[in-house]
């Protein structure tokens, strides 16, 4: 696209978004006239009273309005396609993907403030978007920047709790162990300790929040230099921002790599609410437990193999298919192995969704991204031929939903290539991004005063018995 598209392009979404109603569901910019307009606990007070009368409108105009029927397949099958929870920060469309408050990814590529000289968006952005519903200006974004490095510093008892493990136990297990230990600082514990009111749960939810996505790069490099680089530990460099520092710390500095951690942390963050991590985090800070202790729950859902630890899987697969049959294994071959993968009993790692029918757009802006910066790669060719061969051989088996790539089809590829070749730590950098939607909607969850979770649940007995008499 010629810079001359680009920018009429961006100023017509700009001014379409400007044109959006004023609810926080769709996007709003904002002039920024005063200092707490840079603050953004500030505007998360503004906006809370406005929301909450947003909620107890729905459910005292509409509380019996039905959603769908839930049939048997949904009790057993997983709870698929039950519309159950609410999730302010994204929205998942099966065909369309992800949209943050409403902005698809590449339109948050094209509206959300990039570094100096970059094209990528800052996560901070994304922050400040996922919390408020508005694009905030490169200043807001700027002092979000400086408010997440003052408020990031570790405690020493954090790096022993880790450094009692043993040196091989696995880096999530390392990473929700410094989580933990985090815990030890909690806001929200204290304040709840205090007898605060239920009114400024919010509050201290905020600051366990904020000070748990500034603390999480230190604790994940420290466990990636403990690792793998014999501890010896890299300091942060506060000139840089979030995602930049991450990769800073864990030992990376091609401005290349700082874009790529800036992009990766931005499409990792939130999806919506449904998904094992995000779904674990909100039921258990509905028993009002804190952040910290909501979020290593999450992780710890993140470090299965159908979820976060795919990242992970699709390296090691890959770099399998290089071992037995090289690198410039014939098409033929790769759909050998495919399904001999298959036959052995275990899935395609990488491709599949539990919502998403078409190809993942967190997987097409990361392609874009390689046929930009490292087009001739032989794992990034060997993904692009994946791509080709096994969506046709899950079709053939029948029973696989989206036979589509997902998201983790292809970071491995692109950290590799930049160096970061230890495919066990993949998922801890899938974590450390996943905080940021978590933890917005947390603080929306305590700011709406939503309840305690509890689904209904029963034995197949029941079911047998309401089946006998439904027929
Ligand atoms: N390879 C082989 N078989 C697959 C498959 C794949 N990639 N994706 C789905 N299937 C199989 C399922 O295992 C299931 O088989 P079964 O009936 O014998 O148990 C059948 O197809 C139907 O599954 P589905 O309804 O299409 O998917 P789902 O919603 O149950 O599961 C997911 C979704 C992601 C767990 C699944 O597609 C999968 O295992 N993919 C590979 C692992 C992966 O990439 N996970 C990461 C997902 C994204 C993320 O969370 N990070």
């Amino acid at each position: 696209m010629s810079f001359f598209r680009s920018v009429t392009a961006l100023s017509k979404l700009r001014s379409r978004l400007a044109q959006q109603s004023t609810t926080l569901g769709s996007v709003r910019w904002i002039q920024i006239q005063s200092a707490s307009d840079l603050d953004l606990r500030s505007q998360l007070q503004e906006l809370i009273p406005e929301q909450q009368e947003r909620l107890k409108k729905l459910k005292s105009e509409h509380g019996k309005v039905q959603l769908g029927n839930i049939t048997l397949d949904m009790v057993i099958g997983g709870m698929r396609g039950m519309t159950g929870l609410l999730w302010e920060t994204s929205l998942l469309d099966p065909d369309e993907g992800i949209r943050f408050r409403g902005l698809s990814i590449p339109e948050c590529q094209k509206v959300l403030p990039t570094a100096n000289g970059g094209e990528e968006p800052l996560p901070e952005g994304l922050l400040w978007l996922l919390l408020t519903g508005k694009v905030p200006s490169k200043e807001q974004v700027s002092a979000l920047s400086k408010e997440l490095q003052s408020r990031s510093t570790v405690p020493d008892h954090v790096y022993k709790a880790i450094d009692a493990l043993p040196i091989n136990a696995h880096p999530m297990t390392q990473f929700t162990t410094g989580v933990m230990a985090l815990q030890v600082q909690s806001e929200f514990q204290k304040a709840y300790d205090g007898g605060i009111s239920k009114a400024k749960y919010w509050e201290p939810t905020y600051e366990d929040s904020l000070n748990l996505i500034a603390r999480l790069p230190i604790v994940a490099s420290y466990v990636y230099r403990r690792i793998y680089k014999n501890g010896q530990i890299v300091p942060a460099d506060n000139s840089l921002d979030y995602g930049a520092n991450f990769s800073h710390m864990l030992g990376f500095d091609d401005p290349k790599m700082l874009e790529l951690m800036r992009l990766y942390v931005t499409i990792h963050s939130d999806h919506e609410g449904g998904n094992v991590s995000a779904h674990t985090a909100h039921l258990v800070a509905s028993a009002l437990s804190d952040p910290y202790l909501s979020f290593a729950a999450a992780l710890n859902g993140l470090a299965g193999p159908l979820h976060g630890l795919a990242n992970q899987e699709v390296l090691l697969w890959i770099k399998s298919v290089v071992k037995e049959r090289g690198e410039n294994i014939s098409t033929e071959q790769l759909k050998d192995y495919v399904w001999k993968t298959l036959k052995s009993g275990k899935v395609v790692p990488g491709f599949g969704h539990g919502v998403l029918r078409k190809t993942d757009p967190r997987y097409t802006c990361q392609r874009e991204f390689a046929l930009k910066h490292l087009p001739d790669d032989s794992l990034f060719q060997l993904v692009s031929k994946l791509y080709e061969v096994v969506p046709p051989i899950l079709t053939e088996l029948g029973k696989v939903k989206n036979p589509w790539p997902n998201v983790d089809a292809h970071s491995g590829v692109l950290l590799n290539y930049f160096g970061l070749s230890e495919a066990r730590y993949y998922t801890v950098l899938f974590g450390v991004s996943r905080s940021i939607g978590i933890c917005s909607q947390l603080i929306w969850d305590r700011a709406l005063g939503l309840p305690l979770e509890r689904p209904k649940s029963v034995t197949m007995e029941w079911l047998e018995n309401h089946c006998k008499k439904a027929a």
